[in-house]
């Protein structure tokens, strides 16, 4: 009797315990009632710039990847089951606690840095909640700090002016729902359920898009992995946008990504904007962008991680500026809560250059000059902004403007002049007032400069849609191979096999040619450690330069040189080195 009544007991807990889980998880996954879905296919042209206004007169953001992970010091996700083991990640919210985190003064940072808007990472691909959410345990109040960290950013934010928006990554590498697993989504989960899955994603968005106010942008991440549709993408962008209809998604959210150019691939739905990552957007006026690239190099914080000069990010903003598309500026705070001071410094430093010059950023659009290595222009009204980061010549000349100039100044000081013929508009800024970082002429206009079609400068590149070949190409995939690297199309890449340590490309430039000048921009920045430029000459390669790292932009002077087959010979790379450009030049 006693067993039989025993066991009764037992059972019943099981079942009541079985239902609470069941409950608890149903409970937790009790959707928020959504408001009637917008209809996306009825907003005009007019309604999307009306929407989207506010952030392309921004121009300038601040990223913001931060999690527990601060404590390694190692990759937000994708350190997890690589650097560091699974058991120890996930356990390192239990050790979270930083007691300095102010975010009254990461907004200040932000707004002093002339940042106009925020994007903080609620939700990594280490699935980690940062705010109260009660979708899971695994958020910041499970962990010694117990304090919601969304919560206090987006309220510190409105204080100080700053559009409060939120990352949040769709793949999720710790739930036990979601297919793929760690290391970096190469593994499979045991017993996953997608469509639950996508419901706690999308309960957790509805929280974060009832709980804290205006959201500004969306800036979703992670939508590269099979369980991913673009099905699943369209309709979590409704919902976000029918919680928050005026918010901004960027084209993370339905696979349409082309890879880190950022671009969205034809025909596929890309939210509102391109996202280009690491790396300068091309001139694009017919449809938003925004570069999203770190103050140093890796997302999280790294102590030690190398800072980029106050020079490399200015410039940056300015050419995403003169591009026609924003910047967001990452910073990864360090695991006590603190932004480093010598990363606050460097927002610092931008903030007093926009202080002087934001005119020739904020609310302008790009062009009408469209950019090349040494300039690039932005417009607002009728005015033109020249910057001018390098001079080749004693004058500036440029190609015709369909607009009589009234009068050109230097908004960075000093006197100039200026001569325009139907021809040509030449500009001449005397050596003593040009600036290292950038010398802004300001071309005020008889009439509007903003329906300017964009023009073209530059002469194009010597090995433009040469016959290419490579010692190794990515999976023997035409998609990578040599002839991308010189097909004057920054979103093409030639790439190697994952693993390769060396490779070479070489150009064939059809006939004996003359440059003294090279350009290489690197897909995966700083991949290489060190390579040759070369030169074939009776049948023997002669090296003519020798290079370090390459990274996002690399150029030089060369040795002036006549050629007609050249070799980039990339001696050592982390791993498989991918290009996306390779350029002569004669001058
Ligand atoms: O994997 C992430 C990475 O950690 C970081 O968040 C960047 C930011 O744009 N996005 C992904 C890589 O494309």
């Amino acid at each position: 009797m006693k067993q039989i009544l025993w066991l009764i007991a037992v059972t019943s807990a099981v079942l009541v315990l079985g239902c609470r889980t069941a409950t608890h998880e149903a409970a937790k996954t009790k959707p928020i009632a959504a408001k009637p879905v917008v209809d996306i296919e009825k907003e005009t042209p007019a309604d999307f710039e009306k929407r989207i206004k506010w952030w392309r007169e921004a121009r300038f953001g601040m990223f913001i990847h931060w999690g527990p992970v601060s404590l390694k010091g190692t990759e937000i996700g994708w350190s997890r089951g690589r650097e560091i083991p699974i058991e120890e990640y996930d356990k390192l919210y239990l050790s979270f606690n930083p007691t300095n985190f102010n975010a009254n003064l990461w907004a200040k940072i932000a707004r002093d840095a002339g940042m106009k808007y925020m994007v903080f990472t609620s939700k990594h691909h280490d699935g980690f909640c940062m705010w109260d959410s009660k979708y899971t345990d695994y958020d910041i109040m499970s962990s010694p700090f117990k304090r919601d960290v969304v919560k206090e950013l987006a309220e510190a934010c409105k204080r100080y002016g700053i559009v409060f928006c939120l990352y949040h990554s769709i793949c999720d590498w710790y739930h036990p729902d979601y297919p793929l697993g760690s290391p970096g989504g190469k593994t499979q989960k045991p017993n996953p359920n997608m469509d639950r899955y996508n419901e706690y994603l999308t309960n957790q968005l509805s929280e974060l898009l009832t709980k804290y106010g205006r959201i500004g942008i969306l800036w979703f991440d992670g939508d590269w992995e099979k369980p991913w549709t673009q099905e699943r993408g369209i309709a979590l962008y409704k919902t976000v946008r029918s919680l928050q209809p005026d918010i901004i998604v960027n084209n993370r959210v339905g696979v349409a990504r082309k890879g880190m150019s950022g671009a969205t691939a034809p025909g596929m739905f890309g939210g509102d904007y391109d996202t280009p990552e690491q790396r300068i957007g091309n001139f694009q006026m017919d449809r938003p962008w925004e570069s999203c690239i770190t103050i140093c190099q890796q997302w999280a914080w790294k102590p030690n991680d190398r800072l980029k000069s106050f020079k490399e990010c200015i410039q940056t903003l300015i050419r995403c500026a003169g591009g026609d598309g924003n910047l967001l500026l990452n910073v990864g705070p360090m695991p006590d809560g603190q932004i480093e001071d010598r990363q606050v410094e460097r927002l610092l430093e931008i903030g007093k250059w926009l202080d002087k010059y934001g005119e020739s950023i904020y609310k302008t659009r790009g062009g009408p000059y469209m950019p090349n290595r040494n300039i690039t222009s932005t417009r607002a009204g009728n005015v033109i902004y020249i910057h001018v980061f390098s001079w080749d010549d004693e004058h500036l000349r440029l190609p015709p403007l369909p607009v009589q100039i009234k009068k050109a100044k230097l908004l960075t000081g000093g006197k100039m002049s200026f001569y325009q013929t139907p021809e040509y508009v030449e500009l001449f800024v005397p050596e003593g007032f040009r600036n290292d970082v950038d010398t802004i002429i300001k071309l005020e206009l008889k009439g509007s400069a903003m329906e300017i079609p964009p023009i073209p400068l530059g002469v194009a590149s010597l090995t433009l849609n040469k016959k290419a070949k490579a010692s190794n190409v990515y999976k023997k995939m035409s998609e990578f191979n040599a002839s991308r690297a010189v097909d004057g199309d920054a979103e093409t890449r030639w790439a190697t096999d994952e693993g390769t340590k060396s490779a070479w490309l070489e150009v064939d430039l059809g006939k004996p040619e003359k440059f003294s000048r090279v350009v290489i921009s690197e897909a995966y920045p700083d991949r290489v450690k060190s390579f040759e430029i070369k030169v074939l000459e009776n049948e023997t390669w002669r090296t003519i330069f020798k290079g370090n790292g390459i990274g996002a932009h690399f150029e030089t002077k060369l040795p002036e040189t006549t050629a007609q087959v050249v070799r980039l010979d990339i001696l050592d790379a982390t791993n498989g080195p991918t290009i996306y450009e390779f350029q002569l030049f004669n001058k």
